[in-house]
């Protein structure tokens, strides 16, 4: 009997110090000192010993027992704490550090521009119109006073497209130059008084530069009643491009030609950057010119089925692209289209 203890002390004592985890341990435990572990087992057999050996055997035995709880009890704190530091070390996670950002995407600049532009406008009671980029020749041409052969078709270099035959014959397509086809479009289905702008992308076939793109951002005006008059736009101009700059801006309007307008100017905005006093932007003039415009043409009033001598109406066309480069002091109208993640973000 004694020779069991001694050997259930030794394989107990040898499987405590090579576990290396907690959950075999306590399947050593419950091997040697459970219900039906090794020692227990051992113990109820020792009833059956004469009194002498009995005595002696037992007090071994409950010594052995204490003695293996006391190893357990350490190498259960021991195991604790590796698992603990490997924890620490492995899987330590700090709560306090800043997360990982997620990038968000944002309105690229022309969009949230012409929210604004169109939040002033409407606030003078103008409402948003559109139209095809893809147009006729008629409706960037011809209603506009400029029939096939007239020498101002020069003013607009166009991207003709494949002609599409149809029915009558051959109607030739092309990329709109300009928004004022949209004038005639929304002429044709409204009767006076009319107050719309058309933001709107255009295209033309010219070579680019910093102020130079082949597509670009215009935003037309048309203004129709029975008495409207230069007075009227100017100050409507004045109101507007004060509101969109946050300063007081002057207009000057130069004579200018359109085939459309009679008479035509030029529309020029004391220079934003400078106040007027001359910079670099305004090429030391104090002015920026930024669009055309001029009192709507009897000729295209004809084409849309009014009467000239009835109505009376101005119309324009701003470059909205070089409006964002004036605000934002951008020095390319080529970014605008260029993807460049860089520039975009800045807005
Ligand atoms: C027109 O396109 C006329 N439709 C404007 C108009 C409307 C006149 C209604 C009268 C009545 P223009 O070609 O000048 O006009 O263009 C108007 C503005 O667009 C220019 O002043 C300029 O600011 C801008 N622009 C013209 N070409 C380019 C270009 N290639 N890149 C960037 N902006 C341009």
């Amino acid at each position: 009997m004694e020779k069991d203890i001694a050997h259930i002390r030794d394989t107990a004592h040898r499987a405590i110090r090579e576990t290396s985890n907690l959950e075999e341990l306590e399947k050593i435990r419950i091997e040697f000192l459970g219900r039906k572990g090794a020692l227990p087992l051992l113990l109820r057999t020792v009833k059956d010993l004469p009194e002498d050996e009995r005595r002696h055997v037992g007090a071994e035995a409950n010594r052995l027992r204490e003695d293996l709880e006391r190893a357990l009890s350490l190498r259960h704190n021991e195991l604790k704490k590796t698992e603990h530091e490997h924890i620490l070390t492995n899987e330590w996670l700090d709560v306090t550090r800043p997360g990982t950002r997620h990038e968000k995407g944002h309105l690229h600049p022309v969009t949230t521009m012409l929210a604004e532009i169109e939040r002033i406008f409407h606030s003078m009671g103008f409402e948003t119109a559109d139209g095809p980029e893809v147009e006729t020749d008629f409706y960037n041409f011809e209603a506009l006073n400029i029939p096939a052969g007239h020498p101002a078709r020069d003013m607009w270099d166009t991207f003709w497209l494949k002609p599409i035959p149809d029915k009558i014959g051959v109607k030739p397509l092309l990329l709109r130059a300009h928004t004022s086809p949209v004038q005639i479009r929304y002429m044709q289905k409204h009767n006076p008084p009319i107050r719309i702008i058309v933001p709107g992308r255009v295209y033309r076939y010219e070579p680019t530069d910093a102020s130079h793109e082949i597509q670009f951002h215009q935003i037309e005006g048309l203004m129709v009643d029975t008495n409207i008059s230069v007075a009227n736009f100017k100050a409507i101009m004045e109101m507007f491009f004060s509101r969109f700059y946050g300063k007081k801006v002057t207009i000057q309007l130069r004579p200018s030609y359109f085939p459309f307008t009679e008479p035509s100017f030029e529309i020029f905005i004391s220079c934003v950057i400078c106040g007027g006093k001359g910079c670099s932007v305004c090429k030391h003039t104090g002015w920026l010119e930024l669009g055309g415009a001029g009192m709507v043409h009897p000729g295209v009033f004809k084409a849309v089925g009014y009467n000239p001598q009835d109505v009376r109406g101005f119309a324009f066309g701003l470059g909205f692209s070089r409006m964002i480069m004036m605000k934002h002091k951008i020095p390319d109208v080529r970014l605008f289209n260029a993807g460049d993640v860089r520039f975009l973000k800045q807005f």
